[in-house]
């Protein structure tokens, strides 16, 4: 064991548990220098120059831009790898079903402790760290001693992550201080490295080829190894505070969800928490910051990605945001789309592949009214010069902004409240360009865990074998995330909901993306559709429905997949174009009939004894609704 070089903080700050991790891994990965992370400015400093001298960041323009940065990774290295997503546990049983046929269920990839113990402390991680520095980032997902609050640390050789990390999280003295006067807190120990292979750019080492991300949650540890972006190397976001938590959860009797919090305020006055599952890249941080065209109605944000639910002693679900940060998809984010998130783009922002302009700015697709294109140079995410005519995109279409979360102008008064706020209503939904209405209410709590376990949508590039545009299943929008066997998670659902006293939410599923075909559009190589929902901003009349849903108002009808409007209960008045009602909310028999067989075989080949006979039950009384009308 040799002595580690400790370049900035010391040892000593740490508890003895939390010292003996950082030097077995040091010792494994062995890095030139050890740096402890406090979460100072001048740390910041310090990994801005370390990223400067090897080009990895690009300063914007100071005059519009304070504090702003742009890096472009390797482009092999641009989105999650869900192929290379693991979790290690005993029993093959405790994280994927057995389906019927007898083969493992895809939700879920399962290695066996051993195997993946010897692939990386063997192949992956010795020397991983060679001729870098290693960073120890002492980091809390929640309100630092929230008891709805969870700690982490994560050692990495990239100082773009312990960036884009003391953005997403809180980092550093505060949580050190916690650990030291709660010594007995239990830490989830995270490894990152970006691999030994320096790929084809100094700027973005990466290695892409061997990249391996695992998960013990029996031992609460997690290890990502080769690949520098997003979900694969922020560890407290997606392998922490979903697929980690939401074992913790299943044990401890809360929830770990794939959702937006959002609260929302009538005219009257009167409030209400909305949490939102939706699959990534469909929208979640757009509804979390919608500017609402209804007037006297107001929208804040408490998250935009992950919520961390459970009863207080009143019976209510309480949410908090575990996360200090947005880091969404940048594409398709614009003053039209988003305005609330763009104003707050401007200070303290990491962007991650998207394009530049010649005067110090930057682009994406759907920034047309932002930027001048005929007065600046545009230069793609991968380098290239770029008009409006080239044929490829000018940033990637998974391309990011990393950015603090109490910058944004509606961020909620309580998004930091240590209780969480009480989540009256949780919405699922999805792309889906047929089927499926604007919105429908579920029946109860076991038809809504039914609607959950069944959504499907459109793949999108958030994940990088989601190129191929299809509709697949993404039960509860968690399917890259479930930290554990689905059928014990939908179980888990099941038995949050018989809790007794509990003040359960209402459960809605909405899809603001159905389409019809334009009218004279017959060649197939281009056939062309419309949204028959304007979305955005406009999507506040589907929750005011919603809101009024809540308050048991009598303002919906009964159909065979659940409760839709009352004809003319969502207000339209002062849309901008009329929308076709009638198409929006139809519910066609032959679509649903080929629906209920998707949801079956999908339960038989993925889930098969693992799915709990309540759910199976739901979906006979769906088929057997369908096939009266
Ligand atoms: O890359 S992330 O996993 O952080 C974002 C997402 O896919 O939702
Ligand atoms: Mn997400």
């Amino acid at each position: 064991m040799t002595e580690l070089n400790i370049v900035y903080g010391s040892l000593e700050s740490l508890l003895p548990e939390v010292r003996a991790y950082v030097t077995s891994k040091a010792n494994l990965c062995r890095p030139d220098r050890v740096h402890i992370c406090d979460g100072s400015p001048a740390e910041f400093k310090l990994l801005i120059d370390a990223m400067e001298r090897t080009r990895t960041i690009k300063k914007l323009d100071a005059d519009r831009f304070e504090n702003c940065w742009l890096v472009d990774t390797d482009v092999r290295d641009i989105a999650r790898v869900e192929s290379k997503t693991f979790i290690c546990t005993k029993n093959v049983d405790d994280t994927v079903s057995e389906t019927k046929y007898g083969a493992l269920s895809k939700l879920g990839n399962w290695m066996s402790v051993e195997s993946m113990d010897f692939l990386l402390t063997r192949k992956r991680f010795p020397n991983s760290m060679a001729g870098r520095t290693m960073y120890v980032i002492p980091f809390s997902m929640g309100p630092v001693g929230s008891p709805l609050s969870k700690i982490g640390i994560q050692l990495t050789d990239s100082a773009y992550v312990v960036t884009c990390t003391r953005i997403m999280t809180r980092v550093g003295k505060p949580v050190l201080d916690y650990l030291q006067s709660h010594p007995d807190t239990k830490f989830i120990r995270c490894l990152h490295s970006v691999g030994r292979s320096i790929g084809m750019m100094m700027s973005w080492p990466c290695d892409p080829d061997n990249t391996v991300i695992a998960h013990f949650p029996e031992r609460n540890e997690i290890c990502s190894y080769g690949s520098g972006y997003g979900g694969n190397s922020l560890l407290g976001k997606k392998c922490f505070a979903l697929r980690i938590a939401s074992t913790l959860a299943r044990d401890e009797g809360w929830l770990a969800e794939h959702m937006l919090i959002l609260g929302i305020t009538n005219p009257e006055g009167k409030k209400k928490f909305i949490a939102a599952a939706f699959p990534s890249a469909c929208g979640k941080t757009n509804l979390a910051m919608l500017q609402p065209t209804i007037p006297g109605w107001k929208v804040e944000c408490v998250g935009d990605d992950i919520a961390w639910m459970r009863y207080d002693d009143e019976g209510n679900l309480r949410g908090i945001n575990p996360e200090a940060g947005f880091f969404g998809v940048a594409p398709g984010t614009s003053m039209k789309t988003n305005p609330y998130c763009m104003k707050s783009l401007h200070k303290d922002t990491v962007f991650t592949n998207v394009a530049y302009t010649s005067d110090g700015g930057v682009y994406w697709e759907g920034m047309d009214e932002e930027v001048d294109l005929d007065s600046v140079h545009v230069t793609s995410w991968d380098g290239r010069h770029w008009t409006p005519e080239s044929s490829f995109t000018a940033a990637h279409k998974n391309s990011r902004f990393c950015t603090p979360a109490n910058h944004l102008e509606t961020i909620d008064p309580a998004w930091e409240d240590p209780k969480g706020v009480p989540i009256a209503a949780i919405l699922f939904g999805g792309r889906r360009p047929d089927t499926v209405p604007l919105v429908f209410e579920s029946f109860d709590w076991t038809h809504g865990v039914f609607v959950g376990s069944s959504m499907r949508s459109m793949t999108t590039a958030a994940s990088l074998e989601g190129v191929v545009k299809r509709v697949q299943h993404d039960p509860f929008a968690m399917r890259p995330f479930f930290g554990y066997n689905f059928g014990h998670y939908v179980q888990h659902w099941l038995d949050v909901g018989k809790k007794p006293n509990a003040k359960l939410p209402k459960i809605f599923h909405v899809n603001w993306f159905r389409t019809e075909k334009v009218p004279g559009a017959h060649d197939h190589n281009k056939r062309k559709e419309r949204y028959l929902w304007p979305g955005f901003g406009e999507n506040c009349r589907v929750l005011e429905w919603i809101f009024r849903r809540t308050d048991e108002e009598d303002v919906a009808i009964k159909s065979p997949i659940g409760y839709i409007p009352k004809p003319d209960a969502l207000s339209l008045d002062g849309l901008h174009e009329p929308v076709k009602v009638d198409k929006l909310f139809a519910v066609h028999k032959d679509e649903w009939m080929n629906e209920v067989g998707k949801i079956r075989e999908y339960f038989d080949e993925q889930i098969g004894s693992h799915m709990p006979k309540e759910i199976v039950t739901e979906l006979d009384k769906l088929e057997e609704r369908v096939k009266a009308m």
